[in-house]
C-alpha cells in the first residue's frame, strides 16, 4: 500500500492534517492505535484561539462549532475574593472559542470518512522506516495482520506517548523538560456554568479554574499534588474545595453531578528538531504545555498550518524551503506559547517552595496586570492567539 503522506495518530494534529491536505489535493493515510470511539470520547482541551477557530472554519468542518461553541469575549481572573476582567475583544478585537476537542475530533472524522478519506483505527505496533531515506515507511499490525504503508513523507501526531519522536536518535534530539510539582484534578460536571466566562483563581491554598462545555455542562480543575490519589476527593470534598478557592462576594459555586474526574501532571516540554529526514513531529508528539494558557491543542493546529503549506508547495512545485524549514517556523511560535503558558502557571499556582517574599513577589504581579492596560493586553494578545505561521 502507498500513500503521500503517512500520518501517525488520529488526535487533533492527524485528522486536521489529514484534511487540509484532501483540500489541497494530498492523499493521506491515518494509523491510529486507538478505537474510533475512544478517540471520539477522549474528554481534553476547550478553548480555541481565534485563527484556530478561523481556521475550522475556513476549511469546511466548523458547522457544529459555529451552531454549539461558545464564543467568549472575555477571561475573570480572581484574587483576594476580586475579579479582573480581561476584555479580549476591547484589547485585540479578537475572543476565544469554547468548544470540546472531542467533538473537533468527531468532526474531523466525519468530514474525512465523507470525503473518502483513509483513517484506520486500532493499528498496533507501529514502527517507522528508512525515515532518513526517500523511501520512508510504517510497519504495523491490524486484525491479525502485519502491514506495510510506503509514503513520500511520514507526520507523527502520535502524542506525548507516541512512538514518532523516539525514532529520531538520541544523538540528534535535544529535549527541554519542566515538571511543576503539582498537577490538575479536572472534573466535568452536569450543572450549569456558574459563570458564562472562564475564571482563574488564585487562592492560598492554590489554583483553581472554572471552565464549560454547554449551556449546561461545566468543566473545573483544582491544583492538586502532581501524584493525587483520586480516590481520596469524594464528589462532596471536590465541591468544597472549588468553592473555597473561587469564592467571591456575589458569587455562588453551582455544583451538580460529577461525570468524569481525572489528574493531570504539569508540564513543559518541547523536543528539537522537530524534523528528521522525511519525519515531521506535529502536536504534542513535540511539544507539551501546561494548560493554564489553553495552547495545547492550539499549538497542534499552528504546527499543521505550517505543515499544509510546506508539503503543498512540496508536492506541487518540488520546491523545498519551506519543507525544509518547518521545524524552525513552528518552534518559534510554540516557545512564544511556551513562554505564555509558563507564565500563567507561574502567576497563578502555589508553589509550595515559595517563601513568604516570594508570595509577595507573585501578588504584585498579579495586581500589576489588574492595573495596568498594557499588561492586560499583552496577556490578551496572547490569549486569543499568536498569527498560525509567525
Ligand atoms: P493527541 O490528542 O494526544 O493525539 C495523539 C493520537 O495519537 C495516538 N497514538 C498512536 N497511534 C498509533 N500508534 C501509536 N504508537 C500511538 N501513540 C499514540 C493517540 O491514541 C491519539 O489519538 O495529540 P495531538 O493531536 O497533538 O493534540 C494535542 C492536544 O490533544 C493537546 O495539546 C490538548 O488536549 C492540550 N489541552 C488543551 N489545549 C488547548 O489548546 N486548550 C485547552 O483548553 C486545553 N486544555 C489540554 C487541556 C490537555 C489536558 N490534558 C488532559 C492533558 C486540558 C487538559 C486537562
Ligand atoms: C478547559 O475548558 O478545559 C480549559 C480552559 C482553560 C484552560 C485550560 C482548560 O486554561
Amino acid at each position: 500500500m502507498r500513500t503521500q503522506v503517512g500520518i501517525v495518530g488520529a488526535g487533533p494534529a492527524g485528522l486536521l492534517l489529514s484534511h487540509l491536505l484532501h483540500l489541497n489535493g494530498i492523499e493521506s493515510v491515518v494509523l491510529e492505535a486507538r478505537s474510533r470511539g475512544y478517540v471520539e470520547a477522549r474528554i481534553r482541551a476547550g478553548v480555541l484561539e481565534q485563527p484556530v477557530e478561523k481556521l475550522l472554519n475556513d476549511s469546511g468542518v466548523g458547522a457544529r462549532m459555529r451552531e454549539l461553541g461558545l464564543p467568549h469575549e472575555g477571561v475573570n481572573l480572581r484574587t483576594g475574593g476580586r475579579d479582573h476582567r480581561i476584555d479580549l475583544k476591547a484589547l485585540t478585537g479578537k475572543g476565544t472559542m469554547v468548544y470540546s476537542q472531542h467533538l473537533i475530533v468527531q468532526d474531523l472524522i466525519a468530514a474525512r470518512l465523507a470525503a473518502g478519506g483513509d483513517v484506520r483505527f486500532e493499528a498496533s505496533g507501529i514502527g517507522l522506516r528508512d525515515v532518513r531515506t526517500d523511501a520512508p515507511y510504517i510497519v504495523y499490525e491490524q486484525d491479525g495482520k502485519q502491514h506495510r504503508l510506503d509514503c513520500a513523507v511520514i507526520a507523527g501526531c502520535d502524542g506525548f506517548h507516541g512512538i514518532s519522536r523516539d525514532t529520531i536518535p538520541a544523538s540528534v534530539r535535544q529535549s527541554f523538560d519542566r515538571e511543576y510539582p503539582f498537577g490538575w484534578l479536572g472534573i466535568l460536571a452536569d450543572v450549569a456554568p456558574s459563570s458564562h466566562e472562564v475564571v482563574y483563581a488564585s487562592h492560598d491554598r492554590g489554583f483553581a479554574l472554572l471552565s464549560m462545555r454547554s449551556p449546561s455542562v461545566s468543566r473545573l480543575y483544582l491544583q492538586c499534588e502532581p501524584d493525587e490519589d483520586i480516590s481520596k476527593w469524594s464528589d462532596d470534598r471536590i465541591w468544597e474545595e472549588l468553592s473555597t478557592r473561587l469564592a467571591r462576594d456575589g458569587f455562588t459555586l453551582q455544583a451538580g453531578p460529577i461525570t468524569q474526574k481525572g489528574v493531570t501532571q504539569m508540564r513543559s516540554f518541547v523536543v528539537e528538531p522537530m524534523q528528521y529526514g522525511k519525519l515531521f513531529l506535529v502536536g504534542d508528539a513535540a511539544h507539551i504545555v501546561p494548560p493554564t494558557g489553553a495552547k495545547g491543542l492550539n499549538l497542534a493546529a499552528a504546527d499543521v498550518a505550517v505543515l499544509t503549506r510546506a508539503l503543498t508547495a512540496w508536492f506541487r512545485t518540488g520546491a523545498t524551503d519551506l519543507l525544509e524549514s518547518y521545524g524552525e517556523t513552528c518552534l518559534r511560535r510554540v516557545w512564544k506559547a511556551q513562554r505564555f503558558s509558563w507564565w500563567m502557571t507561574s502567576l497563578l499556582h502555589r508553589f509550595s517552595s515559595h517563601t513568604p517574599f516570594e508570595r509577595r513577589v507573585q501578588q504584585a504581579e498579579l495586581d500589576g496586570l489588574f492595573g495596568s492596560v498594557a499588561a492586560s493586553t499583552a496577556l490578551a494578545e496572547n490569549y486569543v492567539g499568536l498569527p498560525l505561521i509567525l
